[in-house]
């Protein structure tokens, strides 16, 4: 029997005839029902199922080849995964979607709406979250040996309901129907401690030494989620960690008769892993958030050295096998947890043990905003975590006393660096821990990896000056652009003659010989117009608001906060709307204003941008005098799935943080491959997408960072521009007018004056910048042929911003791990 017949009988086989007698199966065997009574979601299960079983081949294979070749290991630790609908992104990294799209037509199936049946895994805020999920298929399809450690949130980013133009948070119950994607580990988990005390004892040497005698004991148990590559056989895994109650406790309570507080410790354990906290940036220092990135770290540590001792053997090459990158400070306790277990379980000395921890660790930083770094009370963290605390005291003596050493008699410098904050309450510093803990630290664009040497950890930079790196943020053009906008990456095909650029996103610029060829720009304009019928089409229901697919799309999408300055956005709409009511039109074009993005809940002023957003659209939408020329919406519950209806469908890609906020962004590069243009500020990636694709073909405006730095320390007057600039005044005062709230003048007060009398990210001053260069926006427009050339060479140049490139960054100058293919089995 040949080999492929073979496949066919174990559920792998990769035909249009395997494809539908396995469907048929999984409907049956696992859904329980047959074609004529099967639900849509039944439907959608029966495909999960089916693809699945091709993965599995696929990483048993990968997984074997690893243990046998003992493969240096990237073990990524994240709190948050926001990982997006699986099924099209795995059929399109098997390569089957053509093939499962076939299969469906003939068993007289919708495969689109069997893959919009699938509901998102969304174990993230935002940017962090998703880079992570990037970096996980980049990982597989640069076949990079992985393990992606996180957290297996029963409830994950809340879904956003608008109601009477106000954020209304919704619980996100995404395991409700079942999750075909994972398999549980029951025989994989750890305990994990909290509370307690520490003691010292004698070892079977006669040695003192001290452990840890935690109060009460939780478990933490596997979920594994295959992640594959693009076009590879190589398979990684994603392992999320479920807590739960250890039986051991439990039956100590059965046993004195406390049934309640049995069950009642059950339900405490679980809720470790309950809910994700859905506080993008600023830090909110909840006991529970805590616990829940102890619990995940310790689990994941306790993982590694149990595969480590399984498969290499001594720990003394741990650092060897193992490579772990700290995906911000949430998980940065790890560095404490490795030398707990190195020295209290597995009895290695402090040298030793601090050895291996700083050659393992390597630590990425994704803000600088003050109030979002992350510190935790001494006083908190010694009543959870007392050994760590202990640990921590003792990582700080040594590494205070090298300072001292270098920089004789400035104990402001060791003040500043160390690990305890003092004065006031006393609390631990995660990012200087995660900076002393590692071997490297990165930045995630290359503006921001100089303000982290330049402002952040300066006196670390000038400590430890080899330590520090950029690697720029990517995005995968599988998702993004595959996925996401199937026309467009058809006509890339077509027009290069290949689709080695999905693999290979440099390859785009092969586009750049057809950049004057002008039934390229017909279709190119027929791709983004279909793009934004189709958007057009799920706004109408999802909001009733109708957007004319002719006009220009503007699009914002993005948490909600005020550096993102999304009212700044908001000005110009009010100025437009303004302008046209005046009779002066002349300029304008017609555009549809799209907003997307969530609000944490307990942050006001964000909630009120996006009340202020709503408002302006009920009346901008319902004025017949200005809806020939512009249309607002706010698309409701922006996630994964509907950013990816979002990018294909943008004209303008609005990216206009104050400089020196963003980190790097990431939305800006989706756009960006979607063919939109930007209109933003030298902030981030903004600066690298701007030098790639071209400063002619990129609308930029505001303060650059140093210029905006300068002024706050000159001292920045808001209130001077509100009056000096009279079209900014009247727009601010058309919302105090109480126009957009049926006559409250005090609802947006908070935000208007807070705009006038401190404006912390310099909105009015940016004001003036932002409206003439969406001047020269709509100049543009006007000119299709040249709005056309300019979006072609965006996506012909925006290679670079492949999360494969940033992979490859990472493996070779901060991992040090090279690529490890799996041949087919
Ligand atoms: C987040 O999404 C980001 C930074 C954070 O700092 C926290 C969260 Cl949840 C602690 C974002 C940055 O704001 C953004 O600029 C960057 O592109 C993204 O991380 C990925 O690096």
């Amino acid at each position: 029997m040949s080999s492929s017949s073979t496949h066919e009988r174990t559920r792998t086989g990769m035909s249009k005839t395997a494809l539908k007698q396995d469907f048929l199966d999984n409907l049956f065997y696992i859904q329980g029902r047959f074609r004529e009574v099967a639900t849509p979601h039944d439907l959608y299960m029966a495909a999960a199922f089916t693809t699945r079983d091709r993965l599995l081949k696929r990483w048993v294979n990968s997984a074997q080849v690893f243990k046998t070749s003992h493969a240096r290991t990237v073990c990524y630790l994240s709190a948050e995964y926001l990982l997006g609908p699986h099924l099209a992104c795995n059929l399109v990294n098997l390569g089957i979607t053509d093939t499962a799209r076939q299969a469906g037509a003939e068993l007289g199936l919708n495969f689109d709406a069997i893959v919009e049946e699938e509901e998102e895994p969304g174990l993230g805020n935002g940017g962090l979250g998703r880079l992570a999920a990037c970096f996980m298929e980049s990982l597989s399809t640069c076949q990079v040996p992985a393990i992606g450690y996180g957290i297996r949130y029963e409830f994950g980013i809340f879904d956003q309901a608008i109601e009477d133009g106000w954020q209304v948070e919704k619980t996100d119950n995404w395991l409700r129907n079942g999750n075909p994607w994972e398999i549980p580990r029951p025989k994989i988990c750890f305990p994990v401690g909290y509370g307690g005390h520490t003691e010292s004892y004698r070892d079977e040497h006669g040695q003192m030494r001290l452990r840890w005698q935690p109060a009460f004991m939780i478990n933490g148990m596997a979920y594994d989620t295959p992640i594959l590559g693009y076009g590879t056989e190589n398979v990684n895994l994603l392992r999320l960690w479920k807590a739960e109650a250890s039986e051991s406790f439990n039956f100590q309570a059965f046993n004195t008769g406390d049934y309640y507080g049995a069950v009642y410790s059950k339900i405490e354990a679980e809720t470790i892993s309950k809910v994700l906290y859905p506080n993008d940036e600023p830090e909110i220092g909840k006991e529970l958030r805590l616990k829940q990135q102890y619990f995940f770290v310790s689990c994941s540590m306790q993982d590694m050295i149990r595969l480590h001792l399984n498969t290499v053997g001594p720990l003394e090459s741990f650092a060897e096998k193992f490579v772990v990158q700290l995906n911000d400070t949430h998980p940065a306790l790890a560095v404490v947890e490795l030398m707990r277990l190195l020295l209290d379980d597995h009895g290695l000395n402090w040298e030793q043990a601090w050895d291996i921890t700083r050659h393992t660790f390597c630590y990425t930083n994704h803000t600088l905003l003050p109030e979002a770094l992350e510190t935790w009370s001494v006083a908190l963290f010694e009543r959870l975590l007392p050994r760590h605390l202990d640990l921590i005291y003792e990582i700080n003596r040594r590494f205070l006393d090298e300072v001292r050493m270098r920089f004789l008699g400035d104990e402001a410098r060791v003040w500043r660096m160390s690990l305890i904050a003092e004065g006031g309450e006393r609390r631990v510093r995660m990012a200087n821990l995660a900076v002393v803990g590692s071997q490297a630290v990165n930045g995630v664009a290359e503006l921001h990896s100089a303000l982290v040497k330049a402002t952040l950890f300066k006196d670390f930079a000038e400590l430890w000056p080899e330590r520090f790196h950029n690697v720029t943020n990517g995005v995968t053009p599988r998702r993004f652009m595959v996925v996401a906008n199937p026309r467009l990456s058809r006509l890339i095909t077509q027009t290069c003659g290949h689709d080695a650029w999905i693999r290979d996103l440099e390859r785009l610029r092969e586009l750049e010989t057809h950049q004057d060829d002008a039934g390229l720009h017909a279709d190119w304009r027929a791709v983004k117009l279909a793009a934004k019928q189709d958007l057009a089409t799920w706004m109408q229901q999802a909001t009733g608001i109708h957007l004319d697919p002719a006009s220009l799309f503007d699009v914002q999408a993005k948490r909600f906060h005020e550096y993102k300055r999304q009212h700044l956005n908001i000005l110009h709409i009010i100025r437009c709307y303004q302008r046209i009511k005046q009779g002066e039109s002349q300029n304008l074009v017609p555009r549809a204003f799209i907003f997307g993005g969530k609000a944490a809940p307990g942050y006001f002023m964000a909630k009120l941008m996006i009340k202020l957003i709503n408002a302006v659209a009920e009346v901008v939408n319902n004025d017949p005098q200005v809806n020939g020329w512009m249309r607002v919406a706010f698309l409701p519950n922006f996630n994964v799935k509907n950013g990816q209806r979002l990018y294909p469908a943008a004209d303008l890609s609005e990216q206009i943080s104050l400089a020196g906020k963003e980190a790097s962004g990431t939305g800006n590069m989706k756009f960006s491959m979607n063919g939109a243009l930007t209109i933003g500020t030298l902030d981030g990636a903004n600066v690298e997408i701007r030098e790639a694709v071209g400063a002619e073909n990129f609308f930029l405006f505001g303060l650059t960072a140093e210029a905006a730095l300068q002024q706050q320390l000159t001292g920045y007057r808001p209130w001077e521009y509100y009056q000096s600039d009279i079209e900014l005044k009247s727009d601010i005062d058309l919302i105090n007018s109480g126009l957009f709230s049926h006559g409250d003048t005090q609802l947006f007060r908070p935000l208007t004056d807070n705009l006038v009398n401190h404006d912390p990210f310099m909105v009015l001053a940016d004001y003036r910048a932002y409206l003439e260069c969406q001047q020269t926006v709509s100049a543009a427009y006007q000119d299709p042929e040249r709005w056309t050339r300019m979006s072609l060479l965006n996506v012909a140049r925006i290679g670079r911003f492949s999360s494969d490139r940033a992979i490859r960054e990472y493996a070779e100058h901060i991992w040090k791990v090279t690529p490890n293919p799996i041949e087919a089995a």
